[in-house]
């Protein structure tokens, strides 16, 4: 390999154009939180403390935004990262007898 043969604009005859390596970003899933009427607030903060390893007050505004919104992004992650966070909520929820609904999504 010597200076002319890539990615050195300028230096081979008349290329001016730089070549882009292709590294590819493995796709990021967003983990979202969906609202309920029956899941109490105490337990989705706890949930968010739990298995998002995030502070109270982080838990809580989150929460709070669900409960106004409908539903809130509580992170992103790869997709098996994220799979793992979704089935631990749904799996916690349901033994504890509440509905509360956990999704992903690609971004
Ligand atoms: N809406 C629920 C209530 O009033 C609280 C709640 C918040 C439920 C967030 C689910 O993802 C949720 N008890």
């Amino acid at each position: 390999m010597t200076a002319s043969d890539d990615n050195h604009p300028g230096t081979d005859q008349g290329l001016l154009t730089k070549t882009r390596p292709k590294t590819q970003r493995p796709p990021l899933y967003k983990v979202m939180l969906l609202n309920d009427d029956y899941t109490p607030m105490e337990f989705v903060v706890h949930i968010l403390e739990r298995f998002f390893g995030i502070t109270n007050q982080q838990a809580v505004d989150i929460m709070l935004t669900v409960h106004r919104r409908g539903l809130a992004v509580v992170g992103v992650f790869s997709f098996e990262i994220a799979e793992t966070k979704v089935t631990q909520v749904m799996d916690y929820a349901r033994r504890n007898q509440h509905p509360l609904q956990c999704t992903m999504e690609k971004e």
